[in-house]
């Protein structure tokens, strides 16, 4: 089972045969939504920025699904943090080093964490190993939606 995919914003997170990319609009046309206000108040709470995410990633994880190791490298200004809100089903959360291997940390993400990826932390690998299904009541569905927050410009 693997991770399904959408955004909101300026840009979405997109991948195919030509890899993975911001992109304007969905595949079929239309533009992305909007960031959710209630989503956009959060990013301010706790960055304390005026400048807007440009590209909500919504990645949703049945069970089964999982995220393996990796950077998020592909912004133009890294001196901005990530910003990720957990919703549904627990996720073992694993983040480790600015380079590949080495020692890491795994930390269960319950509804509602936020993960606050800045400074040094910006470039730390990091992944999702597994979800534990039935941990919540928020979703219809068994399932962990994760939203991702960037700033992409
Ligand atoms: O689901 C998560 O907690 C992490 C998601 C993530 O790292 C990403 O979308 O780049
Ligand atoms: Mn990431």
């Amino acid at each position: 089972m693997s991770v399904r995919m959408t955004s909101a914003g300026k840009y979405g997170w997109f991948s195919d045969r030509k890899g993975y990319r911001y992109v304007p609009q969905h595949p079929s046309g239309v533009a992305w939504p909007a960031i959710p206000e209630s989503v956009l108040d959060l990013w301010r709470q706790v960055t304390g920025l005026d400048r807007q995410p440009d590209c909500c990633l919504v990645n949703f994880y049945p069970p089964g699904a999982r995220m393996g190791m990796h950077q998020d490298k592909d912004e133009a200004d890294f001196s901005f943090p990530v910003v990720s809100i957990s919703l549904g089903d627990d996720g073992l959360f694993r983040i480790g080093n600015d380079s590949r291997g080495g020692k890491t940390e795994s930390i269960w993400l319950g509804s509602g964490d936020v993960v606050v990826m800045g400074d040094a932390a910006r470039l730390t690998y990091h992944g999702v190993d597994r979800i534990r299904p039935g941990t919540s009541t928020l979703l219809d569905a068994e399932g962990r939606l994760n939203l991702t927050l960037r700033v992409v410009d």
